[in-house]
Protein backbone atom coordinates (compact mmCIF):
# COMPACT_ATOMS: atom_id res chain seq x y z
CA UNK A 1 0.00 0.00 0.00
CA UNK A 2 2.39 2.28 0.87
CA UNK A 3 4.64 3.77 -1.99
CA UNK A 4 6.80 6.77 -1.00
CA UNK A 5 7.97 7.20 -5.33
CA UNK A 6 4.31 8.48 -6.01
CA UNK A 7 4.43 11.43 -3.18
CA UNK A 8 7.09 14.08 -3.90
CA UNK A 9 8.32 16.45 -0.61
CA UNK A 10 7.87 16.09 2.49
CA UNK A 11 4.73 14.51 4.38
CA UNK A 12 1.51 16.17 4.45
CA UNK A 13 0.56 15.82 8.22
CA UNK A 14 -2.73 17.29 9.21
CA UNK A 15 -0.60 19.79 11.26
CA UNK A 16 0.30 21.32 8.00
CA UNK A 17 -3.36 21.73 7.33
CA UNK A 18 -4.34 25.59 7.94
CA UNK A 19 -2.65 26.80 5.79
CA UNK A 20 -3.00 24.34 2.44
CA UNK A 21 -5.51 23.45 0.13
CA UNK A 22 -7.78 21.17 1.09
CA UNK A 23 -6.88 19.21 -2.62
CA UNK A 24 -3.33 18.93 -1.81
CA UNK A 25 -3.95 17.42 2.26
CA UNK A 26 -4.34 14.02 2.27
CA UNK A 27 -0.97 12.47 0.82
CA UNK A 28 -1.97 10.90 -2.18
CA UNK A 29 -0.93 11.00 -5.89
CA UNK A 30 -4.30 11.83 -8.15
CA UNK A 31 -5.56 8.65 -6.98
CA UNK A 32 -3.31 6.30 -5.21
CA UNK A 33 -3.11 5.43 -1.54
CA UNK A 34 -2.46 7.95 1.19
CA UNK A 35 1.33 7.67 2.41
CA UNK A 36 0.49 8.49 6.18
CA UNK A 37 -2.89 8.71 7.90
CA UNK A 38 -4.21 11.12 9.75
CA UNK A 39 -2.43 12.66 12.70
CA UNK A 40 -3.64 11.05 16.21
CA UNK A 41 -3.28 13.44 19.55
CA UNK A 42 -2.92 10.86 22.54
CA UNK A 43 -4.39 12.23 25.57
CA UNK A 44 -5.12 8.75 26.69
CA UNK A 45 -5.42 8.51 30.51
CA UNK A 46 -2.83 8.21 32.46
CA UNK A 47 -1.82 4.44 34.17
CA UNK A 48 -2.48 6.18 37.52
CA UNK A 49 -5.28 8.02 36.90
CA UNK A 50 -6.67 4.72 35.97
CA UNK A 51 -5.99 2.93 38.81
CA UNK A 52 -7.59 5.94 41.09
CA UNK A 53 -10.39 5.26 39.05
CA UNK A 54 -10.42 1.36 39.78
CA UNK A 55 -9.92 1.73 43.57
CA UNK A 56 -12.90 4.85 43.46
CA UNK A 57 -15.37 2.24 41.36
CA UNK A 58 -14.21 -0.87 43.30
CA UNK A 59 -15.15 0.74 46.53
CA UNK A 60 -18.73 1.84 45.50
CA UNK A 61 -21.51 -0.29 46.45
CA UNK A 62 -22.26 -0.93 44.10
CA UNK A 63 -18.69 -1.88 42.29
CA UNK A 64 -19.05 -0.15 39.20
CA UNK A 65 -16.02 1.40 36.70
CA UNK A 66 -16.75 3.85 33.99
CA UNK A 67 -17.98 2.39 30.49
CA UNK A 68 -14.38 3.01 28.79
CA UNK A 69 -12.79 0.57 30.78
CA UNK A 70 -14.78 -2.31 28.35
CA UNK A 71 -12.67 -0.71 25.34
CA UNK A 72 -9.32 -2.23 25.40
CA UNK A 73 -8.50 -3.33 21.87
CA UNK A 74 -9.85 -6.38 22.15
CA UNK A 75 -12.84 -4.52 23.73
CA UNK A 76 -13.18 -2.72 20.69
CA UNK A 77 -12.92 -5.77 18.47
CA UNK A 78 -15.86 -7.47 20.52
CA UNK A 79 -18.25 -4.36 20.64
CA UNK A 80 -18.33 -4.40 16.74
CA UNK A 81 -19.50 -7.55 16.71
CA UNK A 82 -21.99 -6.69 19.33
CA UNK A 83 -22.95 -4.49 16.30
CA UNK A 84 -23.02 -7.22 13.72
CA UNK A 85 -25.13 -9.55 16.09
CA UNK A 86 -29.20 -9.77 14.69
CA UNK A 87 -30.62 -8.73 18.19
CA UNK A 88 -28.45 -5.45 17.87
CA UNK A 89 -30.55 -3.93 15.71
CA UNK A 90 -29.06 -0.43 17.44
CA UNK A 91 -26.22 0.23 15.07
CA UNK A 92 -27.84 -0.96 11.78
CA UNK A 93 -30.79 1.21 12.37
CA UNK A 94 -28.79 3.82 13.10
CA UNK A 95 -26.46 3.58 10.31
CA UNK A 96 -29.68 3.03 7.84
CA UNK A 97 -31.32 6.22 9.37
CA UNK A 98 -28.16 8.53 8.95
CA UNK A 99 -27.99 7.28 4.67
CA UNK A 100 -31.30 8.29 4.43
CA UNK A 101 -31.03 11.61 5.60
CA UNK A 102 -27.56 12.25 5.16
CA UNK A 103 -28.51 15.29 3.11
CA UNK A 104 -31.29 17.00 5.37
CA UNK A 105 -29.00 16.51 8.64
CA UNK A 106 -26.22 18.10 6.45
CA UNK A 107 -28.46 20.97 5.25
CA UNK A 108 -29.57 21.72 8.83
CA UNK A 109 -25.69 20.93 9.98
CA UNK A 110 -24.57 24.07 7.86
CA UNK A 111 -20.80 23.63 7.14
CA UNK A 112 -18.40 23.13 9.94
CA UNK A 113 -15.63 20.39 11.50
CA UNK A 114 -17.52 17.66 12.84
CA UNK A 115 -16.27 16.30 15.87
CA UNK A 116 -17.34 13.04 16.70
CA UNK A 117 -17.42 11.68 20.50
CA UNK A 118 -16.37 7.88 21.01
CA UNK A 119 -16.03 7.16 17.23
CA UNK A 120 -15.10 3.74 17.19
CA UNK A 121 -14.46 2.73 14.01
CA UNK A 122 -15.63 5.62 12.24
CA UNK A 123 -18.08 3.64 10.27
CA UNK A 124 -21.31 6.46 10.52
CA UNK A 125 -19.90 9.47 9.27
CA UNK A 126 -19.47 8.65 5.74
CA UNK A 127 -22.86 9.81 4.47
CA UNK A 128 -22.74 12.92 6.26
CA UNK A 129 -18.90 13.95 4.98
CA UNK A 130 -20.24 12.89 0.99
CA UNK A 131 -23.36 15.24 1.98
CA UNK A 132 -21.61 18.28 4.05
CA UNK A 133 -19.27 18.17 0.53
CA UNK A 134 -21.75 18.15 -2.11
CA UNK A 135 -23.64 21.26 0.16
CA UNK A 136 -19.77 23.05 -0.03
CA UNK A 137 -19.54 22.55 -3.59
CA UNK A 138 -22.77 23.19 -5.22
CA UNK A 139 -22.69 22.23 -8.85
CA UNK A 140 -25.20 24.52 -9.83
CA UNK A 141 -24.65 27.75 -7.90
CA UNK A 142 -20.67 28.14 -7.74
CA UNK A 143 -20.04 31.33 -5.78
CA UNK A 144 -16.87 32.02 -6.38
CA UNK A 145 -16.28 35.07 -4.20
CA UNK A 146 -17.48 33.39 -0.88
CA UNK A 147 -17.06 29.37 -1.45
CA UNK A 148 -18.15 27.63 1.33
CA UNK A 149 -15.86 25.72 3.31
CA UNK A 150 -15.37 22.07 3.24
CA UNK A 151 -16.09 19.89 6.16
CA UNK A 152 -13.22 18.40 8.23
CA UNK A 153 -13.26 15.87 10.54
CA UNK A 154 -11.91 15.10 14.04
CA UNK A 155 -12.34 11.58 16.07
CA UNK A 156 -11.76 11.25 19.64
CA UNK A 157 -12.22 7.79 20.97
CA UNK A 158 -10.64 6.14 24.46
CA UNK A 159 -8.54 3.32 22.03
CA UNK A 160 -5.30 4.84 20.16
CA UNK A 161 -4.73 1.78 17.99
CA UNK A 162 -8.79 1.90 17.33
CA UNK A 163 -8.59 4.99 16.27
CA UNK A 164 -5.60 5.26 14.31
CA UNK A 165 -7.08 2.17 11.93
CA UNK A 166 -10.74 4.06 11.52
CA UNK A 167 -9.01 7.49 10.31
CA UNK A 168 -6.95 5.97 8.48
CA UNK A 169 -9.32 3.61 6.60
CA UNK A 170 -12.15 6.66 6.71
CA UNK A 171 -9.22 9.11 5.01
CA UNK A 172 -8.81 6.68 2.09
CA UNK A 173 -12.56 6.85 1.37
CA UNK A 174 -12.64 10.52 1.90
CA UNK A 175 -8.98 11.37 0.37
CA UNK A 176 -10.36 15.21 0.57
CA UNK A 177 -11.85 15.60 4.39
CA UNK A 178 -8.99 16.67 6.29
CA UNK A 179 -8.99 14.59 9.49
CA UNK A 180 -7.60 14.51 13.24
CA UNK A 181 -7.85 12.01 15.53
CA UNK A 182 -7.56 12.41 19.54
CA UNK A 183 -7.61 9.30 21.74
CA UNK A 184 -9.04 10.92 24.90
CA UNK A 185 -11.87 10.01 27.58
CA UNK A 186 -14.06 12.62 26.17
CA UNK A 187 -15.54 13.17 29.38
CA UNK A 188 -12.81 14.86 31.19
CA UNK A 189 -11.26 16.50 28.17
CA UNK A 190 -10.90 20.20 29.35
CA UNK A 191 -11.02 21.41 25.64
CA UNK A 192 -10.07 20.35 22.33
CA UNK A 193 -6.59 20.95 21.41
CA UNK A 194 -5.09 23.65 19.70
CA UNK A 195 -4.74 22.87 16.03
CA UNK A 196 -5.62 23.95 12.59
CA UNK A 197 -8.15 22.06 12.40
CA UNK A 198 -10.55 23.57 14.58
CA UNK A 199 -9.67 27.18 13.89
CA UNK A 200 -12.54 29.35 12.27
CA UNK A 201 -15.48 26.58 10.65
CA UNK A 202 -18.28 25.99 13.44
CA UNK A 203 -17.98 22.97 15.80
CA UNK A 204 -20.65 20.28 14.85
CA UNK A 205 -20.40 17.48 17.78
CA UNK A 206 -21.58 14.22 16.47
CA UNK A 207 -22.52 11.82 18.98
CA UNK A 208 -24.31 8.23 17.91
CA UNK A 209 -24.98 5.11 19.35
CA UNK A 210 -26.75 6.68 22.35
CA UNK A 211 -23.98 6.30 24.07
CA UNK A 212 -24.79 8.84 26.47
CA UNK A 213 -27.24 6.11 27.73
CA UNK A 214 -23.71 4.83 29.79
CA UNK A 215 -23.95 8.11 31.56
CA UNK A 216 -26.34 7.96 34.76
CA UNK A 217 -28.73 11.13 34.20
CA UNK A 218 -26.83 13.50 36.00
CA UNK A 219 -23.67 12.58 34.78
CA UNK A 220 -25.37 12.48 31.02
CA UNK A 221 -26.74 16.15 31.66
CA UNK A 222 -23.10 17.32 32.71
CA UNK A 223 -21.60 15.57 29.60
CA UNK A 224 -24.15 17.95 27.65
CA UNK A 225 -22.97 20.69 28.99
CA UNK A 226 -19.28 19.80 28.62
CA UNK A 227 -19.93 19.23 24.82
CA UNK A 228 -21.00 22.77 25.00
CA UNK A 229 -18.19 23.80 26.24
CA UNK A 230 -15.89 21.60 24.03
CA UNK A 231 -17.72 23.06 20.98
CA UNK A 232 -18.00 27.03 21.80
CA UNK A 233 -20.24 29.13 20.54
CA UNK A 234 -21.96 28.25 17.63
CA UNK A 235 -21.62 24.83 18.41
CA UNK A 236 -24.20 22.09 17.46
CA UNK A 237 -25.05 18.57 18.22
CA UNK A 238 -26.15 15.56 16.50
CA UNK A 239 -26.83 13.00 19.21
CA UNK A 240 -28.36 9.65 18.64
CA UNK A 241 -30.52 8.06 21.30
CA UNK A 242 -32.41 4.86 21.63
CA UNK A 243 -36.08 4.78 22.38
CA UNK A 244 -37.36 2.49 25.46
CA UNK A 245 -38.90 -0.37 24.10
CA UNK A 246 -39.77 -3.65 25.56
CA UNK A 247 -38.08 -5.61 28.04
CA UNK A 248 -37.72 -9.19 26.06
CA UNK A 249 -35.90 -6.73 22.61
CA UNK A 250 -33.92 -4.98 24.83
CA UNK A 251 -32.56 -7.98 27.29
CA UNK A 252 -32.15 -10.11 23.87
CA UNK A 253 -29.69 -7.41 22.34
CA UNK A 254 -27.84 -7.14 25.61
CA UNK A 255 -27.16 -10.62 25.80
CA UNK A 256 -27.34 -12.40 22.44
CA UNK A 257 -27.40 -16.00 21.33
CA UNK A 258 -23.87 -15.97 20.35
CA UNK A 259 -22.50 -14.56 23.61
CA UNK A 260 -20.59 -11.90 22.29
CA UNK A 261 -22.48 -9.81 25.06
CA UNK A 262 -20.88 -11.51 27.32
CA UNK A 263 -17.55 -11.89 26.47
CA UNK A 264 -17.25 -7.65 26.13
CA UNK A 265 -18.55 -7.47 29.65
CA UNK A 266 -15.79 -10.43 30.70
CA UNK A 267 -13.03 -8.91 28.23
CA UNK A 268 -13.40 -5.62 31.41
CA UNK A 269 -11.78 -8.60 33.87
CA UNK A 270 -9.00 -9.52 31.36
CA UNK A 271 -7.93 -5.96 30.87
CA UNK A 272 -8.03 -5.04 34.30
CA UNK A 273 -5.68 -7.99 34.79
CA UNK A 274 -3.57 -6.91 32.32
CA UNK A 275 -3.08 -3.49 32.80
CA UNK A 276 -3.42 -3.39 36.92
CA UNK A 277 -1.96 -6.52 38.08
CA UNK A 278 -4.89 -8.39 38.92
CA UNK A 279 -5.93 -11.72 39.19
CA UNK A 280 -9.39 -11.85 38.51
CA UNK A 281 -10.94 -15.16 36.96
CA UNK A 282 -13.55 -13.86 34.28
CA UNK A 283 -15.23 -17.96 34.36
CA UNK A 284 -16.08 -17.13 38.21
CA UNK A 285 -18.43 -14.65 37.24
CA UNK A 286 -21.91 -14.76 35.31
CA UNK A 287 -22.69 -12.47 32.72
CA UNK A 288 -26.45 -10.67 33.22
CA UNK A 289 -28.28 -7.87 31.21
CA UNK A 290 -31.70 -6.99 33.07
CA UNK A 291 -34.23 -4.00 32.19
CA UNK A 292 -34.69 -1.60 34.51
CA UNK A 293 -37.83 -0.54 33.81
CA UNK A 294 -38.12 1.96 36.73
CA UNK A 295 -34.45 3.70 35.91
CA UNK A 296 -35.68 3.18 31.56
CA UNK A 297 -32.11 1.28 31.57
CA UNK A 298 -30.29 -1.89 31.18
CA UNK A 299 -27.90 -2.67 33.74
CA UNK A 300 -25.20 -4.48 32.49
CA UNK A 301 -23.17 -6.64 35.17
CA UNK A 302 -20.62 -9.49 35.77
CA UNK A 303 -22.63 -11.87 39.06
CA UNK A 304 -19.79 -13.48 41.36
CA UNK A 305 -20.56 -17.10 41.20
CA UNK A 306 -19.55 -17.43 44.72
CA UNK A 307 -17.51 -15.24 47.34
CA UNK A 308 -14.24 -14.51 46.25
CA UNK A 309 -11.30 -12.78 46.80
CA UNK A 310 -9.43 -10.60 44.17
CA UNK A 311 -6.05 -8.93 43.59
CA UNK A 312 -6.25 -5.33 41.92
CA UNK A 313 -4.59 -2.15 41.98
CA UNK A 314 -2.24 -3.28 44.97
CA UNK A 315 -5.58 -4.33 46.53
CA UNK A 316 -7.39 -6.59 48.16
CA UNK A 317 -11.22 -6.81 47.43
CA UNK A 318 -13.72 -9.19 47.93
CA UNK A 319 -17.13 -10.52 46.30
CA UNK A 320 -19.98 -12.15 48.36
CA UNK A 321 -21.75 -14.70 46.35
CA UNK A 322 -24.31 -13.35 43.99
CA UNK A 323 -22.26 -9.87 44.24
CA UNK A 324 -22.34 -8.13 41.03
CA UNK A 325 -19.77 -5.59 39.01
CA UNK A 326 -21.91 -3.34 36.89
CA UNK A 327 -19.57 -2.96 33.63
CA UNK A 328 -22.22 -0.37 32.27
CA UNK A 329 -25.97 0.86 32.26
CA UNK A 330 -27.47 1.88 29.55
CA UNK A 331 -30.16 4.08 29.59
CA UNK A 332 -33.10 4.96 27.03
CA UNK A 333 -35.30 8.00 26.61
CA UNK A 334 -38.12 9.44 24.76
CA UNK A 335 -37.66 12.18 22.26
CA UNK A 336 -39.10 14.23 25.33
CA UNK A 337 -37.18 12.69 28.27
CA UNK A 338 -33.88 13.49 26.36
CA UNK A 339 -35.18 17.41 25.30
CA UNK A 340 -35.70 17.80 29.01
CA UNK A 341 -32.32 16.29 30.07
CA UNK A 342 -30.80 18.25 27.28
CA UNK A 343 -32.26 22.05 28.24
CA UNK A 344 -30.97 22.91 31.36
CA UNK A 345 -27.24 21.93 29.78
CA UNK A 346 -27.85 24.69 27.35
CA UNK A 347 -29.01 22.63 24.17
CA UNK A 348 -32.57 23.08 22.66
CA UNK A 349 -33.80 20.88 19.74
CA UNK A 350 -33.90 21.95 16.54
CA UNK A 351 -34.86 18.85 14.34
CA UNK A 352 -34.84 15.07 14.87
CA UNK A 353 -35.06 12.01 12.43
CA UNK A 354 -36.33 8.73 13.48
CA UNK A 355 -36.50 5.43 11.32
CA UNK A 356 -39.60 3.72 10.28
CA UNK A 357 -40.38 1.71 13.85
CA UNK A 358 -38.95 4.59 15.79
CA UNK A 359 -36.85 2.89 17.50
CA UNK A 360 -34.50 5.29 17.83
CA UNK A 361 -34.10 9.11 17.41
CA UNK A 362 -31.17 11.40 16.23
CA UNK A 363 -31.40 14.94 17.21
CA UNK A 364 -29.98 17.83 16.26
CA UNK A 365 -28.86 20.97 19.05
CA UNK A 366 -28.11 24.00 18.78
CA UNK A 367 -27.40 26.51 21.71
CA UNK A 368 -30.22 27.79 23.69
CA UNK A 369 -28.72 31.30 23.32
C1 LIG B 1 -21.81 2.00 22.85
C2 LIG B 1 -22.95 2.59 24.83
C3 LIG B 1 -24.05 2.71 22.74
O1 LIG B 1 -25.23 0.86 25.32
O2 LIG B 1 -25.91 0.11 23.42
C4 LIG B 1 -23.80 -2.55 23.63
C5 LIG B 1 -22.68 -0.35 24.43
N1 LIG B 1 -22.71 -2.63 25.47
N2 LIG B 1 -23.86 -3.80 24.13
C6 LIG B 1 -25.03 0.48 24.17
C7 LIG B 1 -23.07 -1.80 24.50
C8 LIG B 1 -23.20 -3.84 25.22
C9 LIG B 1 -23.59 0.53 23.63
N3 LIG B 1 -23.09 1.93 23.53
Amino acid sequence: MKDPETVPGPLPGALDLGSCDAGSLNGSSRDGPSLAGPEVIDLHPAPADMERLVIEGLSREPKQLPAWFLYDDEGSRLFELICEQPEYSLTRTETALLEREAPAIAAALGQGVLVEFGAGSARKVGPLLDAMARQAAPATHPSPSAPPEQPAYVALDISASHLQEACDRLQRRHPQVPMLGICCDYSQLEALPSHPLLNGQAHLGFFPGSSLGNFEPSAAQELLAQFRRLLGPGGKLLIGIDQPKSRERLEAAYNDQAGVSAAFARNLLNRLNRDLAGDFNPQAFRYRARWQAAESRIEMALVSDGPQRVQLAGQSWTFASGEALITETSAKYTAEAFLALAAPAGWQGAARWSDPDHDLCLHLLVQAD
